[in-house]
């Protein structure tokens, strides 16, 4: 069993869509190991997206990240990481495959409604860096 780092980003809880993505978590099969609402602060936002801080979308990224409130997850399954990406499907919407998340919620590559790890290494970062231990079950 492998677990990943999911988010259900701020348009989409704005919009009401997080009963329907979890829907869709459940049905693709994975068990859901820790799960909560916050709101990510701008230091949060501004680390966990680290790696893109040189890119020209950084600055509005974290603004988008920081409007509302989100809710984290560590999703476990067999294969997790490349299964959630395949749930959610491509970064961009307007490439994704029919019947996954991002294609039918998502409204541009920056709001995306959803974020998921993209290798063991980033998971083994972003899973800690918003669940302690004791919050995954
Ligand atoms: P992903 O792994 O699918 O989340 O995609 P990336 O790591 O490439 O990008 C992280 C986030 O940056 C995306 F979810 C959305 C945002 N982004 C933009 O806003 N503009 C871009 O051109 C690329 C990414």
């Amino acid at each position: 069993m492998e677990r990943t780092f999911a988010i259900i980003k701020p348009d989409a809880v704005a919009a009401n869509q997080t009963g329907a993505i979890l829907a869709m978590v459940q049905k693709a099969g994975f068990r859901i190991a820790g799960m909560k609402m916050k709101r990510m602060s701008q230091l949060e936002a501004e680390t966990f997206y680290g790696v893109h801080s040189a890119r020209p979308f950084f600055g509005s990224l974290v603004k988008f990240m920081t409007e509302g409130p989100v809710v984290v997850m560590v999703l476990e399954a067999e294969d997790a990481i490349t299964k959630w990406r395949d749930t959610m499907g491509a970064t961009n919407p307007a490439n994704a495959a029919e019947g996954t998340i991002r294609k039918t919620f998502a409204t541009s590559i920056e709001r995306n409604c959803a974020h998921g790890s993209d290798a063991p290494e980033t998971a083994a970062v972003e899973i800690p860096f918003f669940f302690a231990g004791t919050e995954l079950l």
